[in-house]
């Protein structure tokens, strides 16, 4: 519809050079938030992420790990893309530099900049970080190193393409002075015009001759374009730029373009002077956000001290990351992740004010009203007025902080609502109302209100958290009607029906217990990390020999085996693995083995894990098993028979 409002959001293309960390989710995270957001009140949004595949770095990378940088970078950015679907990352398109619909387009970009005097030939001899991609000048150094990540640079001595930045200098400058909001936070435009803009700009070289993948200038191959005029054309090749009835023309310029502060200089200076030699009009706001640091220091994916966001989402769920990361740091600053204060906030906010607030009310409303929802009474107390309200202000403040950018600001908002919600069941008592036969009605009034608020929460967290509103959903059984799911829905106060069937349903949150999960979490890594971290088996994800033995794993004999009570999947097991003791490991390969099958198999057996507890029955150990498609589990077992407790290598 041409009316129709719309938001165009993007993050940065990410390297594939490894696997990403805590802290790319964080922009990526950010990015989704904002784009459901928008998507939720009304805009027709699109949203772009994707991998910006070219340059030295990643060719050495490749060559490092054995593989063609082709074959190198499609396993990274399968893996990408499965962290994304994993964090619920809803994105409209996905861009690899290396597709053919980018290619083709910054060739014609770069070949019409050439044309118009803007791209010259000339010599290039000065410093290079690959890393960072980046040129400097020797003043530029930070003790002789890049003064972005502080590794060593490399002389370069090769012939060049340069780009006239000079000749768009001042107007980039005019244009950050009058447009306050293109660069955002402000305190960061400062920075860039007067460490950047205001010492003069030089021209900037834009092709390399030493290696060879990357897009080849088109009439000089021996040219590869510079990889950040390649990755950073991707925000508009991506909409189909210079093809007709593109989504060029509906979506651009981007609302906002979401970056980490360390690649601001990119996006602030040279990208808006690319597109001024293009003729096309700037972004309206270019967002550096801070750095998620470690208390150590910056995280880094080189460094080997980055967190696996798969490893956290999968352990705390990836609503509980998405919550973290986009509330404990306020949007802009630098933070530090810990696993003491996710955990803190998992507890509290999570666990003890969301999760609490579903748990009581939902088992109220099942121990009271038999989990038929009540009707409310036509008059209000004070109680329910100032419930009323703040619920029906919470969306307005939530969307002034989103237009802001403020996205923790926005949660804290939203949280204000469930914890006068928890205030509210303290402040009424119903557990004493319902001591009264005359109380009744009142008790139905305030159930209803509690549902009703829950219900209020969680619409609006569902940009946030887009799985817990679902489960939420279910339970004050709304699941069908999609119309109480939408922003519009919190126009009004009680909108959902008397007489609604509800259900309390499994915790949200359960709470945990801070010291064990440091305890596991830190068992779970490797005892050291690797000081040359920078090594091609890391990189793809192989492992050294040396980790593979950390394993101990062994043939075991089953001696018996049963089903676990109230379990359809688990089975306990009793294994022999040439120990004075037996082992009892709990299996889930209840649907595909019979129990009294399994008695007298030797299977591989892994005898160094941690013991635990599944459905209270000690778990020492695991059974090995393969996987096939469908998920169906087979053990594995050994060739010919052999004495319990051999090792297997
Ligand atoms: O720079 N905290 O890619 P990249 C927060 N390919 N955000 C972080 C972070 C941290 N510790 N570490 C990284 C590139 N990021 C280029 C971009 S765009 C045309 C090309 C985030 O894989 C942050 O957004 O090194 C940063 O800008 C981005 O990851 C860098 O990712």
């Amino acid at each position: 519809m041409a009316d129709e409002k719309t938001f165009y959001v993007t993050t940065p293309i990410y390297y594939p050079s490894n696997r990403l960390h805590v802290g790319n989710s964080y922009t990526t995270v950010a990015a989704d938030a904002m784009a459901r957001f928008k998507r939720l009140t009304g805009y027709r949004v699109w949203f772009l992420t994707g991998t910006d595949e070219h340059g030295q770095k990643i060719q050495r990378q490749a060559e490092a790990a054995g593989k063609s940088p082709a074959v190198f970078v499609d396993e990274v950015v399968e893996w990408i893309k499965e962290l994304w679907q994993e964090l619920d990352i809803q994105y409209d398109d996905f861009i690899r530099t290396s597709e053919p619909r980018h290619k083709e387009k910054v060739a014609r970009i770069f070949t019409r900049f050439y044309e118009q005097g803007d791209i010259y030939k000339g010599k290039y001899e000065g410093l290079y970080c690959t890393p960072c991609e980046a040129y400097w000048t020797e003043r530029q150094l930070n003790d002789g190193a890049c003064p972005d990540c502080g590794r060593k640079v490399e002389l370069i001595n090769e012939e060049a393409y340069f780009f006239r930045m000079s000749r768009y200098a001042q107007r980039l400058i005019e244009h950050i002075e009058t447009h306050p909001e293109f660069i955002q936070p402000p305190s960061r435009k400062n920075e860039m015009i007067n460490n950047f803009l205001k010492p003069g700009l030089e021209d900037l070289c834009v092709s390399r001759t030493s290696f060879n993948w990357g897009i080849p200038v088109p009439f000089d191959p021996e040219h590869v374009i510079y990889v950040w005029l390649d990755a950073l054309s991707n925000y508009i090749t991506a909409l189909g730029y210079g093809e007709e009835d593109s989504l060029y023309e509906e979506f651009w310029p981007a609302d906002v373009q979401l970056i980490g502060k360390d690649i601001l200089r990119f996006h602030t200076i040279y990208w808006p002077i690319f597109l001024m030699a293009l003729g096309e009009p700037l972004p309206k706001t270019v967002f550096g956000h801070g750095w998620l640091m470690l208390q150590e220091g910056k995280m880094s994916k080189s460094k080997g001290n980055a967190i696996d966001p798969l490893v956290l989402a999968d352990r705390y769920s990836s609503d509980a990351l998405r919550y973290f990361l986009l509330r404990e740091i306020p949007f802009g600053q630098d933070g530090i992740f810990s696993l003491e204060s996710f955990i803190t906030r998992i507890n509290n906010d999570l666990a003890n004010d969301l999760g609490n607030l579903v748990s009581r009310t939902l088992t109220m409303a099942e121990r009271y009203f038999e989990g038929v929802l009540p009707e409310p009474s036509a008059g209000d107390d004070s109680t329910d007025a100032s419930l009323r309200n703040i619920a029906l202000n919470t969306p307005e403040a939530v969307e002034s902080a989103m237009e802001q950018m403020k996205i923790s600001d926005s949660l804290t908002e939203l949280w204000q609502l469930v914890r006068q919600s928890n205030k509210y069941i303290d402040d009424n008592m119903p557990w004493d109302l319902a001591k009264d036969p005359a109380k009744q009605e009142r008790l139905g009034t305030v159930i209803y209100n509690l549902i009703e608020s829950i219900r209020f929460v969680a619409v609006m967290l569902q940009p946030f958290m887009p799985r817990t509103p679902e489960c939420i959903w279910e339970q004050i059984g709304i699941k069908e009607s999609t119309k109480l799911q939408e922003w519009g829905s919190l126009r009004q106060w009680a909108m959902i029906k008397p007489g609604t069937i509800v259900k309390r349903g499994e915790d949200l949150f359960p709470r945990l217990n801070l010291q064990a999960e440091i305890k596991e979490m830190r068992a779970d890594k490797p005892a050291e990390e690797d000081s040359d971290s920078e090594k091609a088996e890391e990189l793809t994800g192989l492992i050294t020999i040396e980790y593979f033995q950390q394993v101990d794993m062994r043939v075991a004999d089953i001696i018996s085996a049963e089903s676990v009570p109230k379990s359809d999947k688990l089975l306990k097991i009793e294994v022999d693995i040439g120990e004075e003791n037996k082992r009892q490991v709990v299996a889930g390969i209840a649907k595909y083995h019979q129990p009294e099958e399994l008695i007298g198999k030797q299977v591989l057996f892994v005898a160094n894990l941690k013991p635990v507890k599944l459905r209270g029955v000690l778990s020492q150990g695991m059974l090995l098993a393969a996987t096939s498609e469908k998920g169906d589990l087979s053990l594995t077992t050994v060739d010919q028979k052999i004495a319990p407790g051999s090792r297997v290598s």
